[in-house]
């Protein structure tokens, strides 16, 4: 790492240390090649929000939370991108919430996936978590999608009830809710299909989001899923973040 992404006391020290992340990533083999383009849309909006978990961002980490701590089959979907920002924290949560994870690519080929399994297993060893790692056999398709971004396994994606898929693209997002699943997306764009379409949208960037969620768990600050949650209304509270923030800049 550089000199200044090494140094936390650098003020765009987690945004160099994410682009690193990415950077090694890369060099592994483990990222689709549109990866550092998605980074980027995702950074341009992190900008907008004052790179920080604006307050209705956190009340829909809390909403995801409830859900996927009450769910029977909860999964949480991973992606080139997801495993090369937050891998070992995604892990974390993983265990803590006893729940499966699945490398689940829109990108799909044999050395990426071996990339990518290659290292969560290590972080897995390494951290000495139990978490089950799905993906390398799929032997289910999810209805309505084609060629092998439908890929998915039976045990993991196919038959959770809850799901948890950062920066999922707009119609694996349809498809899945479209299962009748409950769909939990972290998405930095409120405008996205998928941002629109999911069940909880989290508009926060993904590793702080998973780090809240690994704090809530640790001091057990995890209650029910809310009965008057409003996904629209949150939506709608970072729209009018970034609005505020544009007309105090211009
Ligand atoms: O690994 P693969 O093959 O599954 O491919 C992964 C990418 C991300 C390349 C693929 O799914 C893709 O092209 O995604 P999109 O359609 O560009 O959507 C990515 C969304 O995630 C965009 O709306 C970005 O704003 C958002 N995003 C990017 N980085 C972050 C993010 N949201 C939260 N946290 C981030 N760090």
């Amino acid at each position: 790492m550089s000199k200044i992404a090494a140094d936390p006391s650098h003020p765009r020290y987690q945004s160099l240390l994410m682009r690193h992340r990415l950077e090694e990533a890369e060099k592994k083999g483990m990222l689709a090649g549109s990866a550092l383009i998605a980074h980027g849309r995702g950074e341009a909006f992190d900008y907008l929000l004052g790179e920080q978990t604006i307050p209705s961002a956190l009340i829909a980490t809390q909403q995801a939370l409830a859900l996927l701590s009450s769910a029977n089959h909860p999964v949480i979907s991973l992606n080139g991108n997801v495993v090369a920002l937050a891998g070992k924290e995604v892990l974390h949560l993983a265990h803590q919430l006893k729940c499966p994870v699945e490398i689940n690519i829109f990108y799909r080929t044999p050395e990426r996936m071996e990339a990518l399994l290659g290292h969560l297993n290590e972080i897995k060893l390494r951290e000495e978590l139990d978490v089950e790692i799905l993906g390398a056999e799929p032997d289910a398709r999810i209805p309505g999608l084609e060629g092998p971004r439908a890929n998915c396994s039976k045990r993991g994606i196919f038959d959770s009830d809850v799901i948890l898929v950062p920066l999922e693209d707009g119609d694996r997002c349809e498809a899945l809710v479209a299962m009748g699943k409950t769909v939990l997306v972290i998405d930095l764009n409120p405008l996205s299909r998928t941002a629109r379409m999911a069940s909880v949208t989290i508009v926060d960037e993904l590793s702080r989001v998973i780090t809240n969620m690994n704090k809530m768990l640790l001091s057990d600050k995890v209650a029910q899923p809310g009965d008057n949650y409003q996904n629209a209304q949150c939506i709608q509270e970072a729209l009018t973040h970034i609005a505020t923030f544009l007309s105090s800049e211009g």
